[in-house]
């Protein structure tokens, strides 16, 4: 079966002392990029409570770093922390990044790239909609959801988009990748459905449509 490679990080938040920095992403993402179709990025970006305009300015190179230099698509949602940074609408669009546009659920595809990413935003902070009842059950190969959520609640307090991991393996994707929660968590190993975790790449091989 033909499949697509996909790297995914996650919870970057540029700001904050203590996480990765945009150096540990741009190294540990030009040491898989050469086997990677896309690179997914699941959300919060920037920490709401530490992130400067320079911080922003760190975030838009890195994504210009990934289409650019790596030379690989990207696709990402917006998390509660970029959402509560206040920096979104500052945020230019970029060319080979692909992101929904509004606060429901959207289908991205990405030129040359046999799957279809079901994305939502999140749109505030916290961010309590139903909103992920609304992804579409799929009945073949090759979709894939991105996510910022926290899934039933058991691992943060903080309510965003929630939905159960009985609702999201309905749905019949080929993988699930969340952010939010920075630890990575597997949830479900096939379908993958899970948390990739801060200062992590999660390299994974999901079937292409048919
Ligand atoms: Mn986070």
């Amino acid at each position: 079966m033909r499949t697509v490679r996909l790297a995914v990080f996650a919870d970057l938040h540029l700001g904050r002392r203590k996480a990765p920095g945009v150096q540990w992403a741009r190294e540990a993402l030009a040491d898989v990029a050469a086997d990677a179709d896309v690179v997914i990025f699941t959300g919060d970006l920037l920490d709401k409570k530490k992130a400067t305009k320079a911080d922003l300015d760190d975030g838009i190179a890195l994504f210009e770093f990934i289409t650019g230099e790596l030379g690989t698509p990207l696709v990402h949602v917006w998390g509660n922390h970029d959402v509560g940074s206040g920096m979104i609408s500052r945020f230019p669009t970029l060319d080979n990044v692909y992101r929904p546009v509004g606060g429901g659920v959207e289908k991205l595809t990405v030129p040359g790239v046999p799957l279809v990413f079901h994305a939502v935003n999140v749109t505030q902070d916290p961010d309590p909609r139903e909103t992920l009842a609304d992804l579409p059950e799929v009945f073949e190969p090759g979709h894939v959801g991105v996510l910022h959520t926290e899934v039933e609640g058991q691992y943060t307090n903080n309510p965003c988009l929630p939905t159960t991991t009985e609702h999201l393996l309905s749905r019949g994707y080929s993988a699930c990748l969340m952010g939010h929660v920075h630890s990575p968590v597997v949830l479900h190993e096939d379908p993958w459905v899970g948390w990739i975790g801060m200062g992590q790449v999660l390299e994974i091989d999901v079937p292409a449509l048919p």
